[in-house]
């Protein structure tokens, strides 16, 4: 079985790599990425000398090297991470969302016509749905849940979804789609909450809690999301989607303030900065069709989870301080510097 993941030097799909070489040592897995700033060469270090895996820089929208790259691999699954992933920088820049996210999804499900796959990937996320009020505990997203995105980055994907399916009907492509909810763990970029506040944080600087703090996400250790899309790649339903979700929502302050407290950092830290625009109150999934149907559940409880992330960081200063070092001080001063 060889299997290409694209966007594999990031956060999800590195950690998905890894999951995939361990549970199948006779799998060939062939990482697709353009290594963008989000993208490490330093996370995949590790098995570049695996003769079961090769790295790949290629950029998804490159139609003539994708297509030049199932002509040399033949792969039998195609899983697709590789995307613009930061809302922030969505809404700064949409163009290069609309390019990868939409485009990029179109060709490399064009390069599966053409050559014949088994199964093409697509990995979604909960925020194609919107958000959901603060004051309705009761509601959850379901797979039936409408459309309804918020920031050029979760329309995008919610773009990339509908491609995929229709890809499903009109051409029969193998397809299936994986909505899943906010992840957390080791190789996390620092420009999102958990990582950035850790690192922050570990550096005494001030901790940006955009608006008052009560916007709710639904955390999943990344693990658990590999695990799910394992079992979607091998035995789900063709043309489906899946949500994935471990029922974990936490207000971001209560996140940040545990991290303060795992790290012996004050509280005084914290600054409430300008609220982000178009911000999703709260997600929330309802994992009940990949629960039955393929017996998925979350294995990683948040209170474990958040302290094996926190002592990652620590005990891996070296890469998250490469990157902090690097062109993100352009970034972060953009971002937060008048915020
Ligand atoms: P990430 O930003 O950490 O990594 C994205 C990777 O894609 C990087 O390695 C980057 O170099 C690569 N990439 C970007 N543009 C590319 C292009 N044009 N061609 C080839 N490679 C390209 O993202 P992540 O957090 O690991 O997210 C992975 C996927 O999971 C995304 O599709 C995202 O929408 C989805 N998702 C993320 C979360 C989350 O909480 N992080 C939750 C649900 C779904
Ligand atoms: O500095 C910050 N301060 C802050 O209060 C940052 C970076 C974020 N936040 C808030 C905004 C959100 O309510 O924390 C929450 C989480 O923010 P992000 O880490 O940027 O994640 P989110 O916007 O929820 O999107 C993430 O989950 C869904 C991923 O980045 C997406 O790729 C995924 O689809």
């Amino acid at each position: 079985m060889t299997i290409i993941v694209t966007g594999g030097a990031g956060f999800i799909g590195s950690n998905f790599i890894f999951y995939i070489l361990k549970k199948y040592p006779d799998y060939r897995i062939v990482c697709l990425d353009k290594l963008t700033y989000a993208g490490n060469m330093s996370t995949l270090a590790p098995i570049m000398e695996n003769p079961k895996f090769r790295f790949v820089k290629v950029d998804i929208c490159d139609r003539e090297a994708v297509y030049k790259l199932f002509e040399e691999e033949h792969p039998d699954i195609v899983v697709n991470f590789a995307a613009e992933s930061h809302v922030d920088r969505s809404i700064e820049n949409p163009g290069v969302f609309l390019e990868t996210n939409i485009m990029g999804t179109a060709i490399m499900m064009d390069a599966c016509r053409k050559y014949g796959i088994i199964r093409y990937h697509q990995v979604s996320t909960d925020e194609v749905y919107g958000d959901l009020p603060l004051d309705r505990p009761d509601l959850f997203f379901t797979e039936e849940t409408p459309i309804h995105t918020s920031s050029p980055y979760s329309s995008s994907k919610a773009a990339a979804d509908l491609l995929a399916l229709s890809y499903h009907r009109t051409y029969d492509l193998s397809v299936t789609i994986s909505r899943c909810s906010n992840n957390y763990g080791p190789y996390h970029f620092p420009e999102k909450l958990i990582p950035l506040m850790i690192a922050n944080a570990l550096n005494d600087k001030q901790l940006p809690v955009y608006g008052e703090g009560i916007n709710v996400r639904d955390w999943l250790y990344v693990e658990d999301h590999c695990k799910a899309i394992d079992l979607i790649i091998h035995k789900g339903r063709v043309g489906e989607v899946y949500n994935i979700g471990g029922h974990n929502e936490m207000r971001n302050i209560d996140i940040v303030e545990m991290i303060c407290d795992a790290l012996g950092k004050p509280y005084s830290l914290i600054t409430y900065v300008t609220d982000r625009k178009g911000h999703d109150m709260r997600y929330a999934i309802d994992p009940t069709k990949i629960h039955n149907e393929l017996g998925w559940l979350p294995e990683t409880k948040f209170a474990d989870g958040i302290n094996k992330t926190i002592q990652w960081y620590l005990d891996n200063r070296e890469w998250w301080e490469t990157i902090i070092s690097g062109e993100y001080k352009n970034y972060y001063e953009k971002m937060y510097g008048n915020r």
